[in-house]
């Protein structure tokens, strides 16, 4: 029986993970037993179904858009007159009758043809990705930040924000946290924004939590810009270079505000380059 619809409250679905029955042996398998999907705001979907099985890894997230495209992988039903044994045979060469392809596509009308993404190795853990914001047109030359001043004994959560100018004066954001601050801009002397290095406090347990606290981005004439903004943690690797043009979209990961907690706000940032 077909199930309900399940809808994502905002967005589109961007990953999924497959509960699966491993192989029984002699036993009733069933391989493939349910699904759940993420959806573009963190919000997990799924439908009741009998699990017999696991949820294994999620898959990647589409780097941009959703989901688009499904094909399935179905085991036919198997003919009557055939020995337990000789369906072993078959399940061991084919032990997993269902298997998904989902692909991703772009179709927003803000979206842009993108020809790398730019990450950092060393992004915080929590908070949900946002959507992807790209300039109208050209690239970005200047950026702002929004950061929390040190709280003292109260909550500190950093960096919450990331806005980016692009040279039509577009301005562009992904989530923003709630904390903070925007500070004023700061704007490459020549051409545009082409890589950057966040720097990030590691996980602290207990104690106050803050996740991303600064960044700092190259402009392709070699001019290095910071944000200013109080750094608990330290800078990672630089991300690589946009391999022609420069950086012309935006997504952040931002950790929902929870109340009377240990927030950290902005978490982790990737960027988009075009040609
Ligand atoms: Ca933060
Ligand atoms: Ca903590
Ligand atoms: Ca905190």
């Amino acid at each position: 029986m077909w199930s309900n619809i399940m809808t994502c409250p905002q967005g589109n679905l961007i990953s999924f993970s497959l509960n699966v029955e491993a192989p029984m042996g002699m036993g009733d398998d069933t391989a493939a037993n349910n699904i759940q999907f993420s959806c573009t705001d963190g919000t997990i979907v799924k439908n009741k179904a009998k699990e017999w099985g696991k949820y294994g890894d999620w898959s990647k997230r589409c780097p941009a858009g959703g989901i688009c495209g499904i094909q399935t992988k179905v085991e036919p039903v198997q003919e009557p007159g055939k020995s337990e044994a000789e369906y072993f045979k078959m399940d061991l060469s084919n032990s997993i009758v269902i298997f998904l392809i989902f692909s991703c596509c772009v179709w927003d009308t803000e979206s842009r043809s993108y020809n790398a993404i730019l990450t950092v190795s060393n992004g915080g853990k929590w908070g949900d990705w946002g959507k992807e914001e790209f300039c109208p047109e050209g690239y970005a030359r200047a950026f702002s930040i929004k950061a929390q001043k040190k709280q003292g004994i109260k909550d500190d959560t950093g960096l919450n924000g990331i806005r980016l100018e692009c040279e039509s004066g577009a301005v562009i954001e992904s989530t923003v946290g709630k904390e903070g601050k925007w500070s004023r801009i700061k704007r490459c002397p020549e051409g545009n924004l082409n890589s950057f290095t966040l720097n990030v406090e590691p996980p602290k347990g207990a104690g106050d939590d803050t996740a991303a606290n600064n960044i700092q981005f190259t402009c392709t004439d070699g001019t290095v810009l910071k944000g200013e903004a109080k750094e608990w943690g330290k800078y990672g690797d630089w991300s690589k270079h946009c391999p022609a043009g420069g950086i012309c979209g935006i997504q952040t990961k931002v950790e929902a505000p929870k109340k009377a907690a240990d927030n950290t706000g902005l978490n982790d940032v990737q960027f988009y380059c075009c040609e």
